[in-house]
């Protein structure tokens, strides 16, 4: 059977960046509907990113969907650097005025739009499979089936939620796009243990071995990284080789201990800085990881996603409101200036943390002599602060 849809923005993607901007739309009164290839429980199961900036936990709570998150969330105040056995803290909120980071889940984060979303009689399809967008510069369709029935949905837009992998950006025709790419020469096997966290604060440790990042998801679960090959097959890590060589990187003089535990989800991802320009084409709008990837480093790329389309939801609210099309057209630009401020940030502190095997004794030197600036210049250490609780939303 075949059905016809109609809706004002067709979202494609059901992630953070889709599910918060048809949140924004309903508290716009634009109606969307949200067109997800995975099931409901993949998409909320999935351990992904784990730090929102304070502009992102402000916006859950000022949009009513943070209960959970004051609730749940951990407020970190710092985070620690750590090199040659020795710790030093970064005081963010010192160094901010007070700004302060939300230690919160992705998944949770879709865990409560989904649900608010579905509460407010929204519509979202998940498993959807054959997802194709045409009329990007026309009248704008998604077609797609879901349980056996093919289905279109016609619409005034279409935004571009579905992730690097997804189906929008290449959608665009060839040309019209510029793109920015810069992969690394290695990647993170990231893992979530079912023990308390051996550090109230996030620690990243810059080791000859290579990197290692300690976070947590609660006081009950820690989520930790360790810097790989690009191409590392997961079986060659097995539980004890991981807690093994997490306890060599994170060895202190002072002979800190890292908790072990039953390691409960263990995945591998790539690193990559990637940008697309522009973030648009006729009626089709891209955001979030549809329009750019930074590495996790920085912990922005979630961050970025809400950004993206708390912009994009004022445009459409601006055009529905008064016909205007001037911040729709506006749109990329209004993004890309602080996309590449957080590809900068991103950037750096891949470069500032991480082994990189081809580098001289020079550039080992080099990169100490940055990490011994960043803990040790205040101006150094309020820029890296500045840059991690959050740049300034910019004046939409
Ligand atoms: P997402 O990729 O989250 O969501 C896109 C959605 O579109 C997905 O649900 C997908 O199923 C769906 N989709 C794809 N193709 C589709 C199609 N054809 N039709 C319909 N739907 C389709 N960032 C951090 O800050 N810290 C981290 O530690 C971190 N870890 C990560 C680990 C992994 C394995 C990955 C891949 C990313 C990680 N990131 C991390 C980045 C990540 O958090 C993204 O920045 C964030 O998910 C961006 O959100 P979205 O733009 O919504 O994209
Ligand atoms: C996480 O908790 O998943 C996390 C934290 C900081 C990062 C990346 C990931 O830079």
């Amino acid at each position: 059977m075949s059905a016809r849809l109609r809706t004002q923005v067709g979202i494609v993607g059901g992630g953070p960046a889709g599910m918060m901007l048809s949140h924004l739309l309903q508290l716009g009164g634009i109606e969307s509907i949200v067109v997800e290839a995975r099931s409901r429980e993949h998409v909320e199961e999935r351990v992904r990113a784990g730090v929102l900036e304070q502009g992102t936990a402000d916006l859950m709570i000022e949009s009513g969907v943070g209960e959970r998150l004051k609730r749940q969330g951990l407020v970190h105040r710092g985070i620690e650097l750590r090199f040659d056995g020795r710790g030093h803290r970064i005081d963010l909120s010192e160094l901010t005025g007070g700004r302060t980071i939300m230690i919160y889940g992705q998944n949770e984060v879709v865990k409560d739009l989904t649900d608010a979303r579905l509460a407010a009689g929204g519509r979202v399809f998940f498993e959807c499979d054959n997802v194709k967008v045409a009329g990007l510069d026309a009248k704008p369709s998604i077609a797609f089936t879901a349980t056996d029935d093919s289905r279109e949905i016609a619409c005034d837009f279409i935004a571009g939620c579905d992730g690097f992998h997804g189906v929008c950006r290449p959608s665009i025709p060839a040309g019209a796009l510029t793109t920015y790419e810069r992969v690394y020469p290695f990647a993170w096997l990231g893992i979530l243990a079912a023990v308390a966290p051996s550090s109230d604060e996030l620690i990243y440790t810059s080791h000859e071995r290579g990197f290692a990042l300690h976070s947590m998801r609660s006081p009950e679960l820690t989520r930790l990284y360790i810097q790989c090959a690009p191409d590392e097959p997961l079986e060659n890590w097995p539980e004890e080789r991981i807690w093994d060589e997490l306890s060599q990187r994170f060895a202190t003089i002072d002979n800190w201990q890292l908790q072990r535990g039953p390691i409960t989800q263990k995945g591998i991802t790539p690193m990559r800085s990637f940008v697309a320009e522009p973030m648009q084409y006729g009626n089709l709008f891209l955001a979030g990881d549809a329009a750019h990837i930074v590495p996790p480093t920085g912990a922005k790329g979630l961050n970025l996603a809400i950004a993206d389309v708390r912009v994009l939801a004022r445009a459409f609210e601006e055009f529905y409101q008064s016909g205007s099309r001037a911040s729709l057209a506006g749109y990329s630009g209004a993004c890309l200036r602080r996309v590449w401020k957080v590809q900068r940030f991103s950037w750096w502190m891949t470069l500032m943390l991480h082994r990189f095997d081809g580098d001289s004794a020079f550039d080992r030197r080099r990169q100490r002599a940055e990490l011994d600036y960043v803990t040790s210049s205040r101006a150094a250490a309020t820029s890296l602060a500045e840059n991690y609780v959050g740049l300034p939303m910019d004046p939409v």
